[in-house]
């Protein structure tokens, strides 16, 4: 047996343990030592074995970190296959979640017992895969088609009461998994419950019209994404083959997907999650303790984050400037609060009590007692250095006064306070009760409590934090104003908006630039371009149409019309938009783009800025800036990042075609030094990442 899976005797009752932290995920020695334990149960006396997971959970499925590299032999089918062909029976007691193979473990046994909390899962989809150790054949024949096309395409789980109402389980109880699953086990025994496997069920019902339900979905749903339709294909071929030849069938489809760099940008993503966080500047670094939070500005923002605050428990204090703006603050987030008990996401007996936690107020003295006040103000520096001034004179000692800012210098506005080593910026994403990113803006002087504070709060918001150095826009605005530039230069050159779009949605983001300047309102573009028009570079190119476009009150969504006429939720491109793009081109040469030549024109712009804001250490790896994009931007998951689109495409290539369209324009297209020293050394991104993590 393996360290990593114990066997020991209860009287009758073989109990397997699957003891390997942190997750109990099936690598290489969890999957010998779950075969030598089948081989030791059948050759001793014990009547029935019971299956259970140390620790917090059941298992977390297979063991990611082995994915990309060649498998080894016993592989998790065979694992799986092996238990359910015991010839004395079989128990699984899940506590705690049970995904991907960790299911399919539970699958293989002959009996599932379910310990309240539990939660049963089939994830592989959110990596590129689909089950791949029998799930996909399996669950069909217990449950019916329809919960595994629920589930499986949408990498979704169900509580212990859905798994025993669609029939995963058989029996649900409370307690401690192993007590609990030992009472159950005997009770079998002594009912002579019989070996049962699941793969020699009957093959379940063909049910068409689900079937073309779930790919007409998943087709509109998955923006280019292969797993979810593969993962119907392979629960389809549950309703047409036997157990081993249907096991084969999603072996191959697995191996298959295996090899998609969708699988590894996806993989990317999930470890690039975790390690996001993991900053030696605030490892073992203590944050301050918070309870209550000072936000200043009720508008969307201010709302935005005052909800998310309150959603997590946190109460909050927002100062607005006088009662009519306080009483409309309090307005729009009790209206946020109604939408999160509606979107599940706040027990509807805690929405009272959820608002009381908020006091909307005019004087600056009531935050006396915050542990943190989020400034969500006017984006002006006087308008900033005024709040902070303000908020130094009342914020108690050790109290971190943080800036919602999205572009201006954090140093600056620490510059206001007699106590910079306390200031932060937390930028925060609208509707900031819903998108998960938050860029940690650490200026020259923070204190790095304050630092871990911020990444401790993104936590308890439930958001992804990811830490930026002070700069113009820090990471993803930096980078979205040069890709933008990209899609005004394409512009000018002959490209339409809407062509634009349509390759960037075709490339998988869930919108083109234009269409997000519509819904974000051409006056933010138009107040940008003001803003930095007396620093301009006179070389820089300015999107002329769209100041006309503002000039004639086309601000997008909200006006009705911008580079599309908004009417009845539908949009259709703005035609009288053409000639304002005509006058802009003057007598410039025009051509034709590829949708594929669009797409890289657009990411080469984004890695070559990221390249920038990596190599000036704005971002400390390139693994930040594909978190950022990940979860800011809507760059699509399944690429893994534009740092990871990168080094897939290649970084010579890349540099290659930034070398050639700096020929006619060098002020615009100039490559990143970090560019030109990955490619002159040989190596990528993902070296730099590896390095930081050493
Ligand atoms: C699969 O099963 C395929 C099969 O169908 C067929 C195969 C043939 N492997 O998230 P946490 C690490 S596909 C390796 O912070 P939590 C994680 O990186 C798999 N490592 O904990 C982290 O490491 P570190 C299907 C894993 O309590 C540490 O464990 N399964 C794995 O918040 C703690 O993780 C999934 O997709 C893994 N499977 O959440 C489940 N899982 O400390 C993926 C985690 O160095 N996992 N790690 O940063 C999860 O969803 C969550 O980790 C879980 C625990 C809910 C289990």
């Amino acid at each position: 047996m393996t360290e990593a899976v114990r066997y020991e005797r209860d009287g009758a009752v073989a109990v397997i343990t699957v003891a390997n932290p942190p997750v109990n995920a099936l690598g290489l020695a969890v999957r010998q030592g779950l075969w030598q334990a089948i081989d030791r149960f059948a050759d001793d006396d014990a009547a029935i074995a019971l299956i259970v997971g140390e620790g917090r959970l059941f298992i977390g499925g297979a063991d990611i970190s082995e994915f990309g590299k060649p498998p080894v032999e016993p592989y998790l089918p065979d694992v799986c296959t092996h238990i359910e062909r015991s010839t004395k029976p079989v128990v699984a007691a899940v506590h705690g979640p049970a995904l991907g193979g960790g299911c399919e473990i539970a699958l293989g046994a002959h009996y599932r017992l379910a310990i309240k909390g539990a939660r049963f899962g089939f994830p592989e989809v959110k990596l590129g895969l689909i089950p791949g150790a029998g799930g996909s054949q399996r669950m069909p024949r217990l449950t019916g088609v329809g919960p595994a096309l629920d589930m499986m395409p949408a990498g979704g789980s169900v509580t212990t009461d859905e798994a025993l109402k669609i029939g995963l389980v058989d029996r649900v109880a409370e307690g401690d998994a192993r007590e609990a699953g030992l009472v159950y086990a005997r009770e079998l025994l002594e009912s002579g419950a019989p070996v049962r496997a699941v793969g020699t069920l009957p093959r379940p019902a063909h049910d068409a019209a689900a079937f073309e339900a779930a790919r007409a979905l998943w087709q509109r749903k998955s923006r280019g994404e292969v797993a979810p339709l593969r993962a119907i294909d392979a629960i389809e071929a549950a309703t047409r083959m036997d157990l081993d030849e249907g096991v084969q069938e999603e072996r191959r489809i697995f191996l298959e997907l295996m090899q998609t760099p969708q699988r590894a940008g996806l993989i990317h993503a999930f470890f690039n999650d975790r390690k996001v966080a993991k900053l030696p500047e605030i490892e073992g670094i203590a944050p301050r303790a918070l309870s209550h939070v000072g936000v200043i500005g009720g508008g969307t923002m201010g709302a935005g984050i005052a909800t998310a605050c309150l959603l997590s428990g946190l109460s909050v204090t927002l100062v607005e400037r006088d009662a009519a703006a306080a009483d409309k603050a309090r307005g729009t987030i009790t209206g946020n609060l109604d939408a999160a008990v509606k979107r599940g996401k706040l027990a509807a007996d805690r929405r009272d009590a959820t608002l009381a936690e908020l006091s909307a107020v005019t004087d600056y003295a009531e935050l006396s007692d915050c542990d943190l006040a989020i400034e969500a103000v006017f984006e002006d520096m006087a308008v900033k250095h005024e709040v902070f001034a303000r908020l130094d004179a009342v914020m108690k000692p050790g109290a971190i006064l943080a800036t919602n800012t999205s572009y201006l210098d954090v140093n600056e506005i620490a510059a206001a306070t007699k106590r910079p080593g306390d200031v932060i910026g937390l930028h925060f994403f609208s509707p900031a009760h819903v998108m998960k990113l938050l860029e940690v803006v650490v200026a020259d002087a923070t204190a790095t409590d304050v630092t871990a504070t911020a990444f401790a709060l993104a936590k308890r918001l439930g958001k992804i934090a990811v830490r930026a150095g002070v700069c113009d826009g820090f990471i993803g605005n930096r980078m979205l104003s040069t890709y933008r530039g990209a899609a005004d230069r394409m512009i000018l050159e002959g490209a339409s908006p809407w062509e634009i779009d349509a390759a960037i949605k075709a490339f998988g983001l869930p919108m083109g630039p234009f269409e997000m300047s519509d819904l974000a309102g051409l006056d933010i573009g138009f107040m940008t371009r003001q803003r930095k028009a007396a620093t301009r570079d006179p070389r820089d190119v300015v999107p002329t149409w769209a100041d006309a476009m503002y000039h004639e009150g086309w601000l997008g969504q909200k006006t009705g019309q911008g580079y599309y006429v908004h009417e009845d939720r539908k949009a259709k491109p703005n035609e009288a938009v053409k000639p304002l793009i005509e006058a802009a081109r003057g007598d410039r040469p025009q051509r034709t783009f590829t949708q594929e030549e669009i797409q890289r024109t657009y990411m080469a712009a984004m890695v070559n800025e990221a390249a920038k804001v990596v190599g000036e250490g704005i971002a400390r790896r390139p693994l930040d800036v594909d978190v950022t994009l990940l979860y800011g931007y809507g760059f699509p998951r399944w690429r893994g990042g534009p740092m990871k689109w990168a080094d897939t495409v290649g970084l010579p290539a890349l540099l290659q075609d930034i070398k050639e369209w700096s020929k006619a324009d060098p002020y615009f297209w100039q490559p990143a030094p970090l560019l030109e020293q990955l490619v002159a050394d040989g190596r990528c991104f993902a070296d730099l990442n590896k390095e930081a993590a050493q």
